[in-house]
């Protein structure tokens, strides 16, 4: 099933100039980037994006961190576009991510995990709606 996905190359990526080697683990991988944007988050935006998560202890700084420089928002298209790109990109926590993951090559902790992707066809479609309307 051909399926779009909402990612974000976030704040610690962009910082590290991360962009292109991040990049290019989706397209090498045959993901088509369908929609891209280089912008920074405003709080409401940090905050609809982490909705889930609000009532944690972590979600201010969540929100902080996500806003506090320039992150790439981009839609990723292909055949199980959501699974696989969750895939590429590892687990939450960096330090337990699979060899070669985005996360295991280059996050830092798991606040700061380098990389975001929607985690289910619902999770995509609310997310492609927040970030690109
Ligand atoms: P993922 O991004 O892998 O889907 P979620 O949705 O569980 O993970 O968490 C969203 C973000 O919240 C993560 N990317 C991570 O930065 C942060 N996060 C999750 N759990 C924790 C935690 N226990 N402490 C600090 N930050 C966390």
């Amino acid at each position: 099933m051909t399926e779009k996905t909402l990612v974000l190359l976030k704040p610690d990526a962009v910082e590290r100039n991360l962009i292109g080697s991040i990049l290019i683990e989706y397209e090498r991988n045959g993901l088509k980037i369908v929609e891209m944007k280089l912008m920074k988050a405003s709080p409401k935006l940090a905050e609809q994006h982490y909705a889930e998560h609000n009532g944690k202890p972590f979600f201010n700084r969540l929100v902080a961190y996500l806003t506090r420089s320039p992150l790439v928002a981009l839609i990723l298209e292909g055949e199980n576009a959501i699974s696989r790109v969750r895939s590429l990109n590892g687990t939450t926590d960096p330090e337990n991510s699979p060899d070669n993951t985005i996360r295991a090559l280059y996050g830092l902790s798991l606040s700061e995990n380098t990389v975001h992707a929607s985690d289910s066809k619902e999770s995509a479609d609310r997310e492609r709606a927040i970030w690109f309307g």
